[in-house]
């Protein structure tokens, strides 16, 4: 791509890099930070790839004003990042201003180079010390408490917040599959876990605005595009659950219309943690939805007794057809699949009274090393360049798309993976925390110019 598409101009578009606290922050264990549930999950052995942990990730808690520099050369205005519950709140719920603090000076330094703060109060790094996480109710009044803390301390210098980031990847990937924080393996908990979660985003969007009104306020969801394997009945119904426990669990109470039946059998014992009048607090009205989108999945009838309570099992994009050899896969294993970006936000746009919509991540694991001084990345650059192509596509038939934001800024802690995907347009050095600006960096800077 030599050119932007007139309808994604930063003039009248917003163009932003994306990160996270636990992600890139480390200094885990400085300014008073409390324990998160990852910083727990890090110390049991076999849960991460590398067994690699955040204690130092990029540094950025040191290195905050030179990344600031960097995303400015890159020519953004928009920076997406989030804040760490455990390093503003302590344990007795009391605010711990070296964390603000910490929070401060990267918004100062924000506003030096005029670009403008997309902050999420929540990804994923919850506080150990909230007994029972995201299945006890409580966790979601404490959560209104920090939303309420950081509005009052930082909100005047925050437009935009979101309250969670995926809240799909917190309850199914880390109380029913288990491989994310706090690592449970229990269907009926992640359901509970996920109404929980929403509850939290009501109850802050609740508090928040009864602090200040002027804050654009919304929430960051990843849904899924999920394809049957064939088109047998059982597995086009197998791909329809798989849509209702990603998307539904979420849009529903976004919403205010109840969950799916199927997704309510499923709850169990657990189904008395939806009480009465919830799910009015957990549709407030929004001012954006945030989207992630990275690929698609493919699935087919359950396979197992324990995917038979999910109602699907998930079939790997190299296992789906063997015959295609036109697929691509990221380093990660996941499909490249641009169109669904058109196709989920349509099926979204046409089921959904959404507000308008912010592409908060698109990016891709491309593990191209450094040679000789220079990363070119032409994975990632194809990836980005015709994903953008779709949502010009999408805005061109009258999609209200505001942004993108490229995920990630940095190379960083993916997770259970570790160190081992890099998803960064700049390239770290996690030995020396060097950062080196990969070809799709110089890309898309070229872009940002080429229509200034
Ligand atoms: O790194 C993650 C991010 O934290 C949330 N969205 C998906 C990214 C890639 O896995």
């Amino acid at each position: 791509m030599k050119k932007l598409p007139q309808n994604l101009s930063p003039k009248h578009f917003e163009w932003g890099c994306a990160t996270s606290s636990f992600q890139i922050e480390g200094g885990n264990f400085e300014g008073g930070r409390v324990a998160s549930i990852w910083d727990d999950f890090c110390a049991q052995p076999g849960r991460i790839k590398d067994a690699s942990d955040g204690t130092v990730a990029c540094d950025h808690f040191h290195r905050y004003a030179d990344d600031v520099k960097l995303i400015a050369d890159l020519g953004f205005k928009h920076y997406r990042f989030s804040i760490a519950w455990a390093r503003v709140v302590n344990a007795d719920n009391s605010v711990n201003m070296a964390g603000i603090d910490f929070y401060s000076r990267l918004l100062d330094e924000l506003e030096k180079h005029r670009i403008t703060p997309n902050a999420t109060l929540f990804h994923w790094d919850l506080p150990s010390h909230l007994e029972d996480g995201w299945l006890n109710r409580d966790t979601a009044y404490r959560f209104a408490d920090y939303a309420a803390l950081i509005a009052e301390h930082l909100g005047d210098r925050l437009p935009r917040v979101a309250t969670l980031n995926e809240p799909w990847c917190s309850a199914f990937l880390g109380y029913d599959l288990g491989v994310f924080a706090p690592g449970h393996t229990n269907r009926t908990s992640s359901l509970s876990a996920a109404h929980h979660l929403m509850l939290a985003h009501g109850l802050g969007i609740q508090a928040w605005r009864s602090r200040l009104s002027k804050t654009s306020l919304g929430i960051v969801l990843n849904p899924e595009l999920c394809d049957p394997l064939t088109s047998q009945p059982e597995d086009v119904q197998a791909a329809k659950m798989a849509e209702y426990e990603r998307n539904d669990s979420f849009l529903n109470p976004l919403f205010a219309r109840e969950w799916p039946s199927v997704l309510l059998d499923q709850m169990g014992s657990r189904l008395s943690d939806r009480q009465a009048g919830d799910l009015e607090i957990t549709a407030q009205p929004l001012d954006f939805i945030g989207l992630n989108y990275y690929t698609r999945s493919i699935a087919k009838a359950p396979s197992s007794p324990e995917d038979a309570k999910r109602g699907y099992t998930f079939v790997p994009p190299d296992a789906a057809d063997a015959t295609d050899t036109t697929k691509q896969l990221t380093d990660i294993g996941w499909e490249i699949y641009p169109e669904g970006l058109k196709r989920v936000v349509n099926n979204l746009t046409q089921n959904w009274p959404l507000p308008p919509i912010w592409i908060t991540e698109n990016g891709a694991a491309d593990n191209t090393p450094v040679v000789n001084g220079s990363c070119d990345d032409d994975l990632r650059c194809a990836y980005i360049e015709q994903h953008l192509n779709k949502m010009s596509a999408l805005i061109a038939e009258g999609t209200d798309i505001r942004g993108y934001y490229v995920w990630s800024l940095l190379d960083n802690f993916e997770w259970a993976h570790g160190y081992s995907q890099r998803f960064g347009i700049v390239h770290v050095d996690f030995e020396t925390q060097v950062r080196i600006q990969k070809k799709s960096a110089s890309m898309i800077k070229a872009l940002l110019i080429s229509r200034l």
